[in-house]
């Protein structure tokens, strides 16, 4: 089902499509290829809203594909072949945050195709976008399978040298519940990387052994006694290059245990975000609100601040070589 959903200030529709398979409905919009909502046997397991201002004015990248870098870039400084590149710098002026302003997020993605399984989206970041060089063209493919999985498969191609790490933004609460604190969380990491102050990885790689950021064997969001302050906003790094094939990278389960939901992915890093700043001011879906905590990210990407780091992979796509992703949400 396809239908409009609102018109943007210039003056261009959202086209909202509704995919249906088995226990799994998802609503995608044009408008920053979001997964308005995500619904597992008639209840919502991700966040959103009900119409297109609140996604103007209130949201955190709710839903959102993130792009053309997801992430920070510190001081928005990019060098590609010894020129350098000013980014857009909006994150308090300071730092480049998911590709800028006006960054994949915040775009109105062409509409290619769709059936009732799967819908095909396309977007143009036009050279200079942003600040970065290139024209690049992405690709995005969600598809319901008959396995109960949403998933996501991005591709993008380039006609300059230019970083393209992209990512699924959603906010994850499988039970409805107020906040996620008692979800169980697992992911596949033996390290992480441990950030500054303005978030960015410092470009050490840490063991997550003995640490709040051991999720190997599954563990509560919940921060247990001594672990107050401890902040869940890092890349967990699930290995040190993108693969071919779909790996294991975490599970999440509800409180009471009775849904689950698996991340699989090509990419070698999942940033954990748990919104412990929440706090939305207008009305989410079904008219819930949305304080700290009310779900959860699990960014499947490439290390973040990758175009500054000498350690991490590299993330530049150059001419005639395509960028290629799949996560998929995995749900029981
Ligand atoms: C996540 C975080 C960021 C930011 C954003 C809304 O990707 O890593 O810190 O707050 O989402």
């Amino acid at each position: 089902m396809i239908q409009d959903f609102g018109v943007l200030p210039d003056g261009t529709t959202v086209r909202e499509i509704t995919l249906k398979k088995g226990p799994l409905e998802a609503s995608v919009l044009t408008y920053g290829a979001i997964i308005r909502d995500l619904k597992v046997d008639g209840q919502s397991v991700t966040l959103g809203f009900e119409d297109l201002q609140s996604y103007l004015d209130h949201s955190p990248y709710f839903g959102a594909v993130v792009g053309r870098c997801a992430n920070r870039i510190a001081g928005g400084n990019l060098t590609v072949d010894g020129v350098g590149y000013q980014l857009d710098l909006n994150d308090n002026g300071r730092h480049h945050l998911h590709g800028g302003s006006l960054g994949f997020s915040a775009r109105n993605w062409q509409l290619e195709q769709h059936d009732k399984a799967s819908v095909l989206l396309k977007l143009v970041s036009e050279d200079g976008d942003m600040g970065y060089p290139g024209q690049v063209e992405a690709l995005l493919r969600y598809t319901l399978t008959g396995a109960g999985a949403l998933r996501v498969k991005m591709t993008a191609t380039t006609s300059a040298t230019t970083p393209v790490n992209l990512t699924q933004h959603a906010y994850f609460n499988l039970d409805g519940s107020a906040d996620i604190l008692d979800h169980t969380l697992e992911i596949a990491a033996d390290r992480y990387l441990p950030v500054d102050e303005a978030l960015i990885p410092t470009g050490e790689i840490r063991k997550v052994a003995w640490t709040p950021y051991d999720f190997q064997e599954g563990r509560k969001l919940r921060r247990k006694p001594g672990e107050q302050g401890v902040l869940y906003d890092h890349n967990f790094c699930l290995v040190d290059a993108p693969a071919q094939e779909l790996a294991f990278a975490a599970a999440l389960e509800d409180g009471a245990g009775s849904r689950r939901m698996e991340v699989w992915t090509t990419e070698p890093g999942l940033q954990l975000f748990d919104a412990e700043g929440m706090d939305v001011p207008v009305p989410g879906l079904a008219g819930k609100r949305y304080g700290a905590h009310a779900g959860l990210c699990l960014e499947a990407q490439r290390w973040p601040d990758g175009v500054n780091q000498k350690e991490f992979m590299d993330v530049l796509l150059r001419p005639g070589e395509t960028y290629s992703h799949a996560t998929e949400f995995r749900f029981s």
